[in-house]
């Protein structure tokens, strides 16, 4: 299978981001019947769209993973829902802070996630992980690219499977910004993504 799995720079004065960590030691060798184009997007209102749009349909994947911080949450959230709307809480690492905007004009209000959520969810509560399903991945970059690859999905015959799982900030980060906040270690974080990815394989497999 193709499988495109991607996750972000650091943004928000960070050094580190625990998804592009996890896309740097993702462990390929261990899918190696499978073809998987791994990315670090840029936190860029145009960039990362723009290398989404043109390598989905490129490529067409079976499976798109999309990664991301959030910082302050506890666990891993896999999550359910897109929306059709751009509100950035800060300006991207370009220094522009869309408001109120939708991602795309002629697209839906919003759009479900098309990987395996619950699957995902009990595997990892299998593995001692925690993990929730989320409904809402923000109205930044994550949001964004999440909703614009289920819109490009959506316009292609053969229907990917598509969404995006959050990850908690690292120790590391919580240590650097002196922060009463939650982390989850990159080895964890690691594992989970591992974990999710053999789901989707077994969702769109059909096992
Ligand atoms: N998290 C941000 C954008 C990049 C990232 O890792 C978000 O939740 O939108």
């Amino acid at each position: 299978m193709n499988i495109i799995l991607t996750g972000f720079e650091p943004f928000n004065g960070s050094t580190s981001n625990p998804s592009a960590e996890v896309i740097k030691t993702f462990p390929v060798e261990s899918f190696s019947d499978h073809n998987i184009i791994r990315e670090i997007l840029p936190v860029d209102r145009e960039k990362a769209v723009t290398w989404l749009s043109k390598t989905i349909q490129e490529i067409r994947p079976e499976i798109i993973l999309l990664l991301g911080e959030a910082t302050n949450r506890p666990v891993v959230s896999i999550e359910k829902v897109a929306i059709n709307w751009m509100d950035y809480r800060i300006a991207d690492n370009s220094g522009v802070q869309v408001r109120d905007q939708a991602v795309m004009e002629d697209g839906p209000a919003a759009y479900f996630s098309t990987l395996p959520v619950n699957l995902i969810l009990s595997q990892l509560r299998a593995a001692q992980i925690p993990a929730e399903i989320s409904l809402s991945a923000g109205a930044y970059l994550c949001n964004q690219v999440f909703y614009s690859s289920l819109y490009y999905v959506d316009r292609m015959d053969n229907k990917s499977l598509c969404g995006f799982l959050h990850l908690p900030s690292l120790p590391e980060q919580v240590i650097e910004k002196n922060q009463n906040a939650p982390s989850m270690s990159l080895d964890t974080s690691l594992k989970a993504i591992t974990i999710a990815l053999q789901a989707c394989i077994q969702c769109y497999s059909g096992d």
